[in-house]
């Protein structure tokens, strides 16, 4: 077997402009810590990856360290992308829009996965995560509106809850998904703003 090539180390974010693909074909990718953070429970660390408005990220793979993950500047696609250690959290939605993540993966994530500081969508489908604290957290003490959807997916190891909201305007969907060790589906949304089928 051919040794695994050496991770691509970022010593600074990498910006995927407004509307267009960044593809890396399954390499892997870490945060130079000294740059972009270490990938503790810090905040204010850097993005690897900062996506503009209807950018879409694919077949990545982050390592360790992975300092503040992907940060979404509205709507993005994530496709087939793996965070094998999150680091403070794995992707923030950080203006208005839909994030749509399909397949991949999120390992050992401390606290949260996808951390949602802007009102809009989440639709997660086709996903893996395991030893996490939750999936999806809209920031807290906030009011906007989240909608959030989970689909055929596998989560496993959960310290607090997969989809958790400080808004009573806020929704989560969970269809079709297997759990194992996951304590609460929902945290803090109003009555009848939450499914599971
Ligand atoms: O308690 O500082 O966790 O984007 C509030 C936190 C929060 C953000 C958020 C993030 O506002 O830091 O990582
Ligand atoms: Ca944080
Ligand atoms: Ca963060």
């Amino acid at each position: 077997m051919p040794a695994a090539a050496a991770p691509t180390v970022v010593n600074s974010t990498i910006v995927v402009p407004k509307g267009t693909t960044y593809d890396g074909q399954g390499k892997t990718f870490v945060a130079n810590p000294s740059t972009l953070g270490d990938g503790s429970q810090a905040e204010n660390q850097k993005p690897v990856f900062r996506l503009e408005a209807g950018a879409t990220l694919k077949n990545v793979i982050i390592g360790a360290p992975a300092a503040d993950g992907v940060h979404c500047y509205g709507s993005c696609n994530i496709s087939n992308v793996v965070w094998e250690d999150v680091g403070e959290d794995a992707l923030t939605l950080k203006s208005s829009g839909t994030v749509n993540i399909t397949g991949g993966a999120a390992y050992k994530a401390y606290d949260k996965v996808f951390q949602m500081n802007a009102s809009g969508t989440i639709n997660i489908k086709n996903f893996r995560a395991d030893d996490i604290g939750k999936l999806v957290r809209q920031n807290g003490g906030t009011s906007y509106a989240v909608n959030m959807t989970l689909d055929n997916s596998n989560i496993s190891n959960v310290k607090d809850s997969i989809m958790r909201t400080d808004s009573s305007v806020s929704q989560g969907k969970i269809t079709n998904t297997r759990y194992s060790k996951v304590p609460t589906l929902f945290k803090g949304f109003a009555s009848g703003k939450t499914s599971q089928s």
